[in-house]
C-alpha cells in the first residue's frame, strides 16, 4: 500500500516526527528554500499536513494543495491554522486537547509562585553573591488569601483553579458565557482584573481575543496586581505591558508566551518584576509524547477511513 503524503510545517517533537516519517511519505516544507516551487511539485500528492510550530496554514497554502484532506496539529492551540478557510474547503482540522491540561496547569502554578515570590530573582540573588554582600532577600507576596482571576476558564483553567485553591487562593473568572462552576463570574476582562490580585490568561488566541489585555485591563489590575500569561503572546498588548512593568503600573508579570516567539523584546530582560519562561507550558517528556501520540493517531485514523479523535469544532 502506498503511504499517504504529508507536509511537516516545522521542526517539532523528534519521536513524533520519526514515527510519522516511518508511516507516511513526509515533505518538509520548512526546509524548502523555494516554498512555491516545493508546493507546486507536490500539489497532486499531498493529502495531509502535520502542523508543528508557527508557520501559518491558511487558505493560500490550502489552495496550493488541492488534494489536502486533513490538518493535524501538534498542540491544543490552533491559532496558526485558519479554521474558516479549512471549513470552507471541507478540510478536517485536529488538535491535541486534554492530554496537556495537568502539565500546563503545573507550569501555570509554577509561574504564579515564581512571579509573586520572585523565586528566579532570588536564585540569581544568591548566585551573584548578593545574599552574602547585602543580606536577606527582600520579602515578597504570598499566594494564600489572594484572588486569582482566570480569563478563559476551560479545561486548563479548571486544572489551574484546583491547584491555586490548594495554595489558599480564591478563584473568579470571565468567559464569553457563564459556566456551571462554583466560582464568581465577572462580565468582562477589566472587571475581572479589578476584582483580582493575580490575573491569568488562558484564553485561546482568536481575532476576538487579540490584545484583550490592554491598558484598560492593566489599569484595572492596578499597581498591586500581577499578570500571568500562558495563552499566546497575541492576547496581550506587549508594548503596553512592557511600559506598565517599567513604570511599575502593575506589580509584576509572569510570561510563558510572547508575541513573536522565540524573539522576546530585550527590554523585558532587565525587568526585576517579570518572570520569563521560553514557552514551556506543556514541555515535559511525558506530555509531549502524549501530544504526539494523539496527533499520530488522528492521522492514522483519517487515512484508515475512520473518524479522527479530536476534531476542532
Ligand atoms: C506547544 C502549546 O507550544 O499546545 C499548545 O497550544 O502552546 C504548546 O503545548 C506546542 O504546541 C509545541 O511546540
Amino acid at each position: 500500500m502506498t503511504k499517504p503524503d504529508l507536509i511537516f510545517t516545522g521542526k517539532g517533537h523528534a519521536a513524533t516526527q520519526a514515527t510519522l516519517e516511518a508511516e507516511f511519505t513526509v515533505h518538509k516544507l520548512f526546509e524548502a528554500n523555494e516554498k512555491e516551487k516545493f508546493l507546486k511539485e507536490r500539489a497532486d500528492r499531498i493529502r495531509g499536513i502535520a502542523s508543528f510550530g508557527h508557520l501559518p496554514v491558511d487558505g493560500k497554502l490550502m489552495d496550493q494543495l488541492p488534494k489536502l484532506e486533513v490538518i493535524c496539529n501538534f498542540g491544543v492551540g490552533v491559532d496558526q491554522i485558519n479554521l474558516d478557510d479549512a471549513k470552507a474547503r471541507k478540510i478536517i482540522v485536529t488538535n491535541t486537547p486534554d492530554v496537556l491540561n495537568e502539565c500546563v496547569a503545573d507550569t501555570a502554578l509554577g509561574l504564579i509562585v515564581c512571579t509573586l515570590r520572585r523565586l528566579p530573582q532570588s536564585d540569581a540573588y544568591l548566585r551573584t553573591g548578593a545574599w552574602a554582600a547585602k543580606g536577606a532577600y527582600p520579602l515578597q507576596s504570598s499566594l494564600g488569601g489572594k484572588t486569582l482571576g482566570i480569563l478563559g476558564l476551560g479545561r486548563i483553567g479548571e486544572a489551574i483553579a484546583k491547584r491555586a485553591m490548594a495554595c489558599g487562593m480564591k478563584i473568579r473568572y470571565h468567559n464569553r458565557s457563564r459556566k456551571d462552576v462554583p466560582y464568581p463570574y465577572d462580565p468582562d476582562p477589566a472587571t475581572l482584573a479589578r476584582n483580582s490580585n493575580v490575573l491569568i490568561v488562558v484564553t485561546p488566541a482568536t481575532a476576538e481575543t487579540s490584545r484583550i489585555i490592554n491598558a484598560r485591563v492593566l489599569d484595572a489590575l492596578g499597581p498591586e496586581g500581577y499578570l500571568v500569561n500562558i495563552a499566546r503572546g497575541s492576547v496581550v498588548d506587549e508594548p503596553v505591558l512592557l511600559r506598565y512593568l517599567q513604570e511599575k503600573k502593575i506589580a509584576g508579570a509572569g510570561l510563558d508566551v510572547f508575541a513573536d516567539e522565540p524573539r522576546v523584546p530585550p527590554e523585558f530582560f532587565s525587568l526585576d518584576n517579570a518572570v520569563l519562561f521560553p514557552h514551556v507550558g506543556s514541555a515535559t517528556v511525558e506530555t509531549r509524547k502524549a501530544m504526539g501520540d494523539l496527533q499520530i493517531e488522528n492521522l492514522r485514523r483519517h487515512f484508515a477511513g475512520k473518524p479522527v479523535l479530536t476534531r476542532v469544532a
